[in-house]
């Protein structure tokens, strides 16, 4: 009876999905329908804003200071989102290019502040890539433990300011801004092992796990002795949509780490799929899917963050990109119960600012006048059908 229930319900949910060109979409299996709130605000084609399509969850934009003197840019920036990623700002390497020289970007934070946004997503403190020359040196002839306590000093301090700092960021209702941290970025290789220690900076200094295991454990430690109780601690990658082997590997790591504790508190509290995806990836299955990878992180029990959508035109049609912008979002409501969605943010506003440039089409928008592609049609829908 229960599986006819669950027959019904992914019927049902496939039955509202738009056509692919390469895919059916009974290839679906076990989607539940969970619940959303009934007072979404329907898509209409006079001016629907994408944090209205629904309510239950976040949608956020990562953002760039350099394109704050484009009026079409920051328009749509400070009204169809509701949490804001400084595209580039906060990372370790444009926060601390020199060893303690800390130069805290605020463009972003002000942003979102002057216009009443109310969630910053911290991205991101640990990460291979962008790490200055002078953290890869810092061990200098020291061997052993002291080596070690160098690279956790220089962690130590390094979350201990950021958070310090960004605490004092407050939004309109007096809480701090910043809600939630990347805290570890990207630590794995495609095939579900770690990122070799000549990539990898940290990895190569305190381990691979333990590096992941005591930026947790630091960021939670340090987050809670400032009183920021409520801050969300996330593990951030990507590829899950094409690798099953690395969403099995984060699957096992942050299953790890939810049960390591600081004062009874896990140190993790999140996963982040980046979704950097194209139109050539499956949506479907249980074999190297968007579906799969959703599923996956949703089963870990804790909060799941989209956090760098964008879907490249990658040689194929645009009814595959916006078969995907529809089913994206479609998948998350229906695998990712309500409580637990961080929402989904956009990596950058329209085609002329995203990092893969003009041709991929990766976003919502058209080039340079920011017309509302049908990217951004089949995504309200996804968001609130
Ligand atoms: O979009 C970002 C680009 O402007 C930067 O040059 C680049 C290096 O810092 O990072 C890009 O953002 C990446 C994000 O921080 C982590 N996930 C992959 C993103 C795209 O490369």
């Amino acid at each position: 009876m229960k599986k006819l229930i669950l027959a019904f319900f992914a019927a049902a949910s496939l039955a509202a999905c738009k056509k692919s060109t390469t895919e059916t979409p009974q290839q679906v299996e076990g989607l539940i329908k969970l619940s959303n709130k009934v007072s979404n605000t329907p898509y209409s084609p006079t001016n629907p804003l994408l944090k209205d399509a629904n309510t239950d969850f976040e949608i956020g934009a990562a953002i760039n200071e350099g394109k704050f003197g484009n009026a079409l840019y920051t328009g749509l920036a400070s009204s169809q989102y509701n949490s804001i990623t400084a595209e580039n700002q906060m990372k370790f390497a444009n926060i601390q290019a020199s060893q303690n020289v800390f130069t805290y970007g605020t463009n972003v934070t002000n942003f979102a502040k002057n216009n009443g946004i109310n969630r910053v997503h911290g991205h991101a403190i640990m990460w291979y890539s962008g790490v200055p020359a002078w953290v890869t040196n810092a061990g200098g002839s020291a061997t052993g433990e002291t080596r070690k306590q160098i690279y956790r000093s220089i962690l130590y301090n390094h979350i201990n300011k950021v958070f310090s700092f960004y605490y004092t960021q407050k939004d309109a209702n007096g809480n701090p801004l910043v809600k939630s941290w990347d805290v570890v970025n990207e630590a794995f290789n495609d095939d579900g092992t770690y990122r070799s220690n000549a990539t990898n900076v940290w990895a190569r200094e305190l381990g691979a796990y333990d590096a992941i295991r005591l930026a947790f454990l630091y960021a939670r430690q340090i987050a809670d002795g400032l009183g920021d109780t409520n801050l969300k601690l996330f593990y951030n990658d990507y590829g899950h949509e094409y690798s099953n082997a690395k969403t099995d590997a984060i699957y096992n790591l942050v299953n790890t780490l939810k049960v390591i504790t600081s004062n009874n508190k896990p140190i993790i509290d999140g996963v982040g799929l980046q979704m950097h995806t194209s139109n050539t990836r499956t949506v479907t299955g249980n074999t190297n899917s968007i579906y799969y990878g959703i599923s996956k992180m949703s089963a870990t029990g804790l909060l799941v963050h989209i956090s760098e959508l964008d879907i490249k035109l990658n040689g194929g049609t645009v009814a595959d990109q916006d078969y995907r912008w529809y089913n994206i979002p479609k998948i998350y409501r229906d695998l990712v119960p309500s409580a637990r969605r961080w929402g989904i943010t956009l990596w950058n506003i329209g085609d002329s600012d995203n990092w893969q440039g003009t041709a991929a089409a990766a976003t919502l928008y058209a080039p340079t006048t920011y017309a509302k592609k049908s990217a951004y049609t089949n995504f309200y829908k996804g968001l609130n059908e």
